[in-house]
């Protein structure tokens, strides 16, 4: 593989359903799709699928365009390899900067399963052919708000709700969904939005009693010791997010039993190759894992749909429908939920269409290789 151009676009898609989490409330998101083409013209595309503010990870929106267009976009061009993980060695020297890095891998695995003519999820070893998809709760205005999402959810057929959780919002809304809905598969998510354990000990305790699927990133990323003392205290199984960003992280989860049920997040960390390299080390420890969204907009919820067809994804996915947070997705067709369950494309690639001249007349910014300057033309001549 080689990479004759790359192009990126800034894009905001408006959410049709405001989303609060312990941190902040969204009611659009802007994600930078990443076009790469190789001298053939064969394309693939990718999405960088930060958060525009640092309140869920430290990239935002414009630290990943600057890391894309300057390093990235420039490290890519003029490297060889025959598949995703030798094209990914081209950045190698760049540290964290997982999102914007997830963006070029996504684009990789997509242009090679289509110059291999196989769909994305093949190319990386799935074998289910739909996944399970569950849908993830904001914090509501209220709890009667809530209880109206969750309603509305599950008669869309989604067979698992998880609820963002924060202190102030936590064992109130979750008894009231749980006495609603006793059988419901129902998990919450916290975002690290609890100080210590100590402090938070009644909470979680409380919580342990609600019958729910796990508790999702308790604690500070960092602290794998307050999430291993919670698991010895609690039955229901801890669930981590932001702590897993390497495979270093998840052999630190595993040998400090700081949780027993991982969340893969593409963008997290890094992309594609090493999602799937973290499942196979999940797998081997016996840890079951289930893909994290980033309210994605096509591209990458396409990516996360091949990605949870993997074997060890064992658990639903954040990988609803498209049209669950947008009106106008950018890929044809969007991806759809029938019953909670998402069909796994056989096309070549992610397997849908990206609506590239919807995505240029709407960018609000643009790059393109093939004009960039010359401080990048001499970087990318050294690599
Ligand atoms: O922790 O899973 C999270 C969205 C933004 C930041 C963090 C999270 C989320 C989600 C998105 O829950 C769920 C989805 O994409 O369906
Ligand atoms: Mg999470």
């Amino acid at each position: 593989m080689k990479i004759a151009r790359v192009r990126l676009f800034a894009l905001r898609l408006p959410l049709l359903h405001s989303f609060e989490t312990s941190s902040h409330r969204k009611s659009s998101l802007e994600h930078i799709l990443v076009e790469i083409t190789e001298a053939d013209g064969r394309v693939g595309w990718g999405e960088i699928a930060s958060p525009s503010e640092p309140f869920y990870g430290a990239e935002t929106t414009a630290t990943a365009w600057e890391v894309a267009t300057g390093h990235l976009a420039p490290m890519l061009l003029g490297h060889e390899g025959e598949d995703p993980p030798e094209m990914e060695a081209a950045w190698g020297r760049v540290r964290g900067n997982e999102f914007a890095k997830a963006g070029f891998s996504s684009a990789l695995w997509d242009l090679f399963a289509r110059s291999q003519g196989i769909a994305l999820a093949d190319a990386l070893g799935g074998t289910r052919e739909e996944v399970v998809a569950g849908v993830s709760l904001g914090i509501e205005p209220s709890i009667d708000d809530l209880l109206a999402q969750v309603e509305r959810q599950t008669a869309a057929g989604y067979p698992r709700i998880k609820l963002k959780i924060a202190p102030g919002w936590d064992i109130e809304p979750v008894r009231a969904v749980r006495s609603a809905y006793p059988d419901l598969e129902l998990h919450v998510d916290a975002n690290g939005a609890y100080p210590d354990e100590d402090a938070s000990a009644a909470v979680f305790l409380a919580l342990d009693r609600e019958d729910l699927t796990m508790i999702e990133q308790p604690f500070a990323p960092r602290d794998f010791v307050a999430h291993a003392r919670l698991q010895q205290r609690i039955a229901t199984a801890v669930c981590l997010d932001e702590s897993i960003v390497d495979l270093g992280d998840l052999r630190t989860m595993i040998t400090l039993a700081a949780g027993r049920i991982l969340n893969i997040k593409v963008s997290r960390m890094g992309g594609l190759t090493i999602a799937r390299a973290a499942h196979d080390l999940a797998a081997d420890a016996g840890v079951p894992v289930w893909c994290g969204g980033m309210h994605e907009f096509g591209i990458g919820r396409a990516a996360n749909v091949a990605i949870s067809s993997l074997p060890n994804f064992l658990l639903p996915s954040d990988v609803s429908g498209s049209d669950k947070y947008y009106a106008d997705d950018i890929v044809d067709p969007a991806v759809v939920a029938v019953e909670g369950r998402v069909r796994v494309p056989r096309a070549p690639g992610i397997g849908h269409e990206v609506l590239v001249d919807t995505i240029i007349h709407d960018a609000s910014r643009t790059f393109d290789s093939a004009t960039m300057g010359e401080q990048a033309r001499s970087m990318a001549a050294r690599v």
